[in-house]
């Protein structure tokens, strides 16, 4: 403000520019709140995804974030259903993560028990550009397999 005042918060609600600066401050910090969450999004993998597939009857979804960045922990959620809809609680489920286009090593984390036909994993992706994640999934003798693919980000 121009003008010298002995009460800033007098002269906000005076003077109409008072009033200006005082909204526009006001947006300002929202704008930064809106800001900080969208980077905290961003920083955590983004925007999430989620595809299912259906193998032999077996229902085989996966939630994880679409175009992650690599080097950053990753959150995977697999959801398993029987053909009826019900949630299959005794499966063993791992990862294989791996790149089309050249071999990444071995990275098959295993995904743990997280509630009702829920598995969990957490992984990062060690390289920028396509890869794919094969949800393993093994149970009663037999083994199933759904591959999914996603972007990575550097
Ligand atoms: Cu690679």
């Amino acid at each position: 403000m121009a003008r010298a005042c002995k009460c800033p918060q007098r002269c906000l609600s005076i003077t109409t520019r008072g009033v200006f600066s005082g909204i526009t401050a006001l947006i300002r910090s929202h704008c930064l709140i809106v800001i900080l969450i969208l980077l905290a999004a961003c920083s955590s993998g983004a925007i999430p995804l989620r595809e299912t597939q259906v193998v032999d009857g077996l229902s085989i979804t996966l939630d994880t974030p679409d175009r992650p960045r690599m080097n950053t922990a990753i959150d995977f959620v697999v959801l398993l259903q029987d053909a009826k809809g019900q949630p299959i609680d005794d499966a063993s489920v791992y990862l294989d993560l791996d790149m089309p286009a050249m071999p990444m090593g071995v990275t098959q984390p295993v995904a743990l028990p997280d509630g009702p036909g829920r598995y969990w994993a957490r992984t990062a992706y060690t390289m920028e550009g396509l890869w794919e994640i094969t949800v393993v999934v093994e149970r009663a003798e037999e083994t199933y397999r759904a591959t999914f693919r996603r972007d990575v980000l550097k």
